[in-house]
């Protein structure tokens, strides 16, 4: 005798779990991850660029002589907007070179769209920027 015996193999799916959507879930951050940054104008712009910033890895002690990046226009006395893109630290933006005058904090992943509005004693002030890890004599 002849028993068939018929084995259904189910078969089981596993999720992965890999999800491919949401790319745009938040909106990035203006500055490169790591970074401070600062513009020229409002909303993380510097005349409508977004790339034409100053930036510090770690600190800037002196903007007088640093252009936003790819432009001639000089960043001293004249930062609108500020973001602090960093890893792990806090950061202070400072109306004089070498961390000098007043600072202003600024935490980490956060940002100031708009110095004129928010601080004003900041707005087209300010001159150095770092850190809270970098030392008072960062260059
Ligand atoms: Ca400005």
């Amino acid at each position: 005798m002849f028993k068939a015996i018929t084995r259904v193999a189910a078969t089981a799916v596993i999720a992965t779990g890999v999800s491919m959507g949401g790319a745009a879930i938040a909106s990035a951050a203006p500055c490169p991850a790591g970074y401070m940054c600062g513009w020229g104008d409002r909303d993380y712009l510097t005349s409508g660029s977004q790339a034409a910033n100053v930036k510090a890895y770690e600190c800037q002690y002196d903007l007088a002589f640093l252009n936003y990046s790819g432009t001639t226009r000089r960043s001293q006395d004249d930062i609108t907007s500020v973001y602090n893109n960093g890893n792990s630290n806090n950061g202070y933006y400072y109306t004089a070179a070498g961390y000098g005058g007043t600072p202003m904090l600024v935490s980490r992943g956060t940002g100031k769209p708009e110095l004129n509005v928010s601080n004003s004693g900041m707005n087209d002030k300010i001159s150095s920027f770092k850190f809270t890890s970098a030392s008072n004599t960062c260059h």
